[in-house]
């Protein structure tokens, strides 16, 4: 209950943060950022959004503090492409809670948003998971496919972790895996995670689907990684999730 005032407050008093997290490909160079959400509350410091999105899934204020997240990521896209900063071949990642993209006005929202700022819709990728498409699958396809009609990618976050079936892979009109962070992290020593992602790799290949690995940490996951074909990373390694002044000195700046 107190989690749920706070929330409420800070959803009203837009009291969020989005930090940045560069992802790139196998020569090193950027192909975009995950935008995550941070919450910093005065007396208790940062909350988890772990914590947060779960209880603002259940109040529903998930839809108001998903609209804030796409509106705020698409202002600082708009700002980094005018200042020079962003390219347009970058893509802004964002997640989509399973409540948000079942709301019948997320569709809209999506589209009054690329309205609203100077963004093509080729630079936004929208993360969405596996267990969404359970509920219903009819009306999730054409939601997707409505959403590819606008020109905006999808990739299917925490890939592996969820209750979808393989033959949904070929249905989806997505346009990236990300391997869940569970199989990267124990890739070097559990020959079990280095089967299941070669074949994920292989699989999306052979389907036309990209594949980012997530949490990826040292030099040698990367190594590893790149033995194997993936062609696109995320995670500490390359650079923690930062506010974006820092993530353009840190990313763009330097480079
Ligand atoms: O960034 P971090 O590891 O703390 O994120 C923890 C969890 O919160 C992850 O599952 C991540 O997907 C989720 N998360 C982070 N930012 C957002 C957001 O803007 N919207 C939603 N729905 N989930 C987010
Ligand atoms: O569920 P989702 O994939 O959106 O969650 C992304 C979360 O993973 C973010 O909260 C981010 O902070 C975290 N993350 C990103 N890179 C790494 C990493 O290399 N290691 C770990 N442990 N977490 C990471
Ligand atoms: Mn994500
Ligand atoms: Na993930």
């Amino acid at each position: 209950l107190v989690m749920e005032k706070a929330l409420h407050h800070a959803t009203e008093f837009k009291l969020f943060e989005l930090y940045y997290q560069p992802q790139s490909d196998d020569k090193n160079e950027l192909i975009g950022a995950e935008a995550l959400i941070r919450w910093k509350d005065g007396e208790k410091g940062f909350i988890s959004p772990a914590e947060f999105i779960p209880v603002a899934e259940e109040i529903g204020l998930i839809v108001e503090i998903g609209q804030w997240v796409m509106d705020e990521a698409l202002s600082q896209v708009a700002r980094w492409i005018k200042e020079g900063k962003w390219q347009p071949c970058w893509r802004i990642s964002i997640n989509v809670s399973p409540v948000q993209f079942q709301q019948t006005g997320f569709l809209p929202m999506v589209k009054a948003q690329l309205d609203k700022h100077d963004v093509p819709a080729s630079c936004v990728d929208l993360e969405i998971t596996e267990n969404m498409l359970l509920n219903d699958l009819a009306a999730s396809l054409k939601k997707m496919h409505d959403i590819k009609a606008l020109g905006v990618h999808l990739s299917i976050d925490d890939f592996g972790t969820g209750y979808s079936s393989l033959k949904y892979l070929k249905l989806l009109p997505i346009d990236r895996l990300k391997i869940d962070q569970s199989f990267v992290r124990d890739l070097l020593e559990d020959k079990s995670d280095e089967a299941i992602v070669l074949a994920v790799i292989a699989m999306a290949k052979a389907l036309g689907i990209g594949v980012i690995a997530e949490g990826v940490e040292t030099w040698s996951h990367h190594d590893r990684l790149r033995e194997i074909n993936c062609v696109f990373y995320q995670g500490y390694y390359y650079g923690r999730p930062l506010p974006p002044a820092e993530f353009i000195t840190a990313f763009v700046d330097n480079h």
